[in-house]
Order: C-alpha cells, then structure tokens, then sequence
C-alpha cells in the first residue's frame, strides 16, 4: 500500500496546498492520500478569530474534496504538543504496516530536513517528495536531494511543480482588507466569509456575484441602486462605505421568498413573529434577511440591525439603520412623487428625512388599503416629534 502524507498547518488552506496535493497524487498515485494538519504550538499565538483546530479541519475537508483518494486526519491534533512528523510516521507504520510511506514536503523543509526530530529515522522508512514553493534554484534543490542520497541513502524524489504565488499568512493578512479571495477555493473562501475567520471581511464583488442566486432578475437593478446610494450616504454622513455597500448587497436577500419560505426561515432562526407579520412577506424579508445575511456572509451586528429596520424602520436608528433605510427608499432606479424633496433631504438632515420617507410610507400603505405596521407608527411618530 503506498501512502503519500501531506502535513502542514493549513491556516487556511489555499489553492497552492490544492495545486501541490494534486501534483503529488498524479506523479506518485498513492492508494491514499493522508493530508495531516498540525497542531499549531501555542508560542504561535494566533490572532483572534482563527479557527480552531476543529474549524481548520473542516476548512481543509473543503479545500481538498475534490482530489481523489484524499483523507483528511486529525491524528496530530489528537496528540498532546507540538507536532512531530517521527510520531505521525510511527502511527502510521503501527496502523498499515508494510506500508510505502511518502513525505510530501516543499523545497524549503528540505533544505533544513536534518534538522527534523529523528530525521535519519524518517529517511530510512520515508520516500521524500520535494515539491518547490517559490522560484526555486533548482540546481541547489538537486544539490540537497543529491547530499541526502549520499549521506543517508535517503530516497528523494524532485516533483515538477507549478508554484502559486500563495501563502497562508500573506492571505491572512489580505482577508481582512476585503481581499485574498482569488487565491482560495470557492468552499473555502465562503466558509472562512460566514464564520469571519481571520477577521475576514467579504469581496464585494465576490459577494454581489453570491447574492444573485438570492434575488430576482428584475430586483438586482435595485440591489445595485441600493449599494451605490447608500455608499454615497455613508460617505457623505461619515460611515464606513465598505461596509454601508455590504448592507446595500445584502438588504433584500430574502425578498423573492413566498410568505411560506420566509415563515419557515423565522422558524428555522428563532425570530418570533406577531400577527400582522405572519401575513405580511413584506415585514417579513427584513427579518429573515438579517438572519441569513449573517448565517451565509457572516454579516456584523450593524449591518444585520440595519437589515432587520430596513423596511418598517424604529424610534432613535443608528445613524448606519438609517443610511440603509434611505437608500433602499431613494436609490437611483426608485421613481415616485415626491422623491426629490426627499433625496435632497438625506444629504442635508437625516431624521428629518426618515419623517417624510416614513410618512410617505404610511400614506401609500394606507393607499393600497393595508394595515401600517406598528414599527412603522412609532418611527414616524418618533421622528415626527423630534423634527419639532
Ligand atoms: O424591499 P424593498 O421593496 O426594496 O423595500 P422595503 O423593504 O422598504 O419594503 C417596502 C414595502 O414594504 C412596500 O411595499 C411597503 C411595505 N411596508 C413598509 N412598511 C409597511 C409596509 N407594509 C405594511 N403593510 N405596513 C407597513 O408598516
Ligand atoms: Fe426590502
Ligand atoms: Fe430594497
């Protein structure tokens, strides 16, 4: 049985460990393919919101599902410590015996291979494949593979590799600033989106392209409208536009479902509901928007707040609740009397311009002949009072 192993941390996996397993698996077919994550030594303090060993096991169960063979094992964070790959190899002697095993491992562990704990150990029952991380000088890689030959009688092997331009820790850097995405698999980018591991904050434009399978054909001019105005309130009122565009993205993810759907989204998240809600899909996308906005994208407290007011609005909004409301109310493709007034009233008083925008709710609900919701009444009358 031959047994390529791959370990590394995989904080997080990216797609040049993806580009690496699939180059050991076509050039050494192993019957199985372990991927080994270690257990990260605590001296390595991780910055908060790294996943846990747990988390980054399942983030590497997205990253290689699609390699055939691949298992995905725990056995170093089972162990108490740091991580050795002498105990790793030693299990695996113990569980498959007679096995061939391959140490999968980049250019750079091998140049510093004699320093691994009981190394010789490693090269007398390991085959070694090297696989090069960065613009390699080959002839110095062939150099060392050509010494641990002569020296240990090691079995080196020199795989032909395409290097990606990746590395956990730069991507670990860029998530935060909006980026990093190219350089992770779809699975393994929405995961590390929905939980904010790293700090992660979206691509807007990996998120726009996300939130289409959730609207409408005839609402994504809309949902751009929204983006678009409520950046331009953000930066006018001194908000932080990236994440006022997120709201925008995000505000109307729930719109096209029908009042069933919506009522078992409020199941499903523990929203309780009164009964003027349960009969009205239009209250209702506000709440189950912010309830899947932050379960699929991993949306912050204020963009959700801003998301579950957007519709009815409340007494005393902050001032991003408001920018959201707004904006869904006067974005660019929105055309009804009265508008003007109201966009020139956004950019110069905000609660003046949540009592129009609210009384003019009211009056076309009241028009269509529907029942003002009671969120609605106390905004306006909230608004309404303070305006005087
Ligand atoms: O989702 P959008 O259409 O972009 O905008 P929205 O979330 O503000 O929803 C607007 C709809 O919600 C509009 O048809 C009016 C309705 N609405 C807002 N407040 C109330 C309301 N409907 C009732 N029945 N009662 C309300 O208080
Ligand atoms: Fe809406
Ligand atoms: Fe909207």
């Amino acid at each position: 049985m031959k047994i390529a192993v791959y370990g590394g941390s995989f904080n997080p996996p990216h797609l040049g460990h993806l580009e690496a397993a699939r180059t050991a698996v076509r050039e050494l077919q192993p019957d199985l393919f372990l991927i080994v994550p270690d257990s990260i030594p605590p001296h390595k303090a991780l910055a908060e919101g790294s996943p846990t060993a747990q988390e980054r096991l399942e983030l590497c169960r997205l990253a290689f599902a699609g390699i055939p063979g691949a298992e995905i094992s725990d056995m170093e964070l089972q162990r108490e410590g740091k991580s050795y790959t002498y105990d790793t190899v030693c299990q695996l002697l113990e569980r498959y015996p007679g096995a061939e095993l391959t140490l999968v491992i980049g250019t750079d562990m091998l140049e510093s291979f004699e320093a691994w704990y009981h190394f010789r150990f490693l090269l007398e029952h390991c085959t070694i494949a090297a696989l090069s991380r960065e613009e390699d000088d080959r002839e110095q890689i062939a150099a060392v593979a050509e010494s641990l030959r002569a020296d240990y009688g090691a079995h080196v092997l020199l795989l032909a590799h395409e290097p990606l331009e990746a590395s956990s820790e730069k991507i670990r850097e860029r998530l935060p600033l909006r980026a990093g995405e190219d350089l992770l698999s779809d699975a393994v980018y929405s995961e590390i989106i929905r939980r904010r591991y790293y700090g992660a904050k979206p691509e807007l434009t990996w998120l726009r392209a996300k939130v289409l399978d959730h609207l409408d054909e005839h609402r994504v001019a809309h949902v751009a409208g929204c983006e678009a105005e409520a950046v331009r309130l953000a930066l006018h009122w001194g908000e932080d536009p990236e994440l006022a565009a997120e709201a925008g993205i995000l505000h109307d993810i729930t719109k096209r479902c029908s009042c069933e759907e919506q009522l078992n989204l409020c199941e499903k998240y523990g929203i309780i509901i009164d009964n003027s809600e349960r009969s009205n899909p239009r209250l209702l996308h506000a709440r189950t928007g912010a309830a899947l906005a932050r379960e699929l994208f991993g949306a912050d407290d204020a963009v959700c707040e801003a998301i579950r007011w957007h519709t009815t609005g409340k007494p005393d909004m902050t001032l991003f609740e408001k920018i959201l409301y707004l904006a869904d109310y006067i974005e660019p493709t929105r055309d009804f009397d009265g508008i003007g007034p109201l966009r020139e009233l956004a950019y110069e008083d905000l609660d003046r311009a949540m009592a129009l925008a609210l009384k003019m709710t009211i009056d076309e609900v009241r028009r269509a002949g529907r029942e003002v919701y009671v969120d609605t009444l106390t905004a306006y009358e909230w608004y309404n009072e303070k305006e005087k």
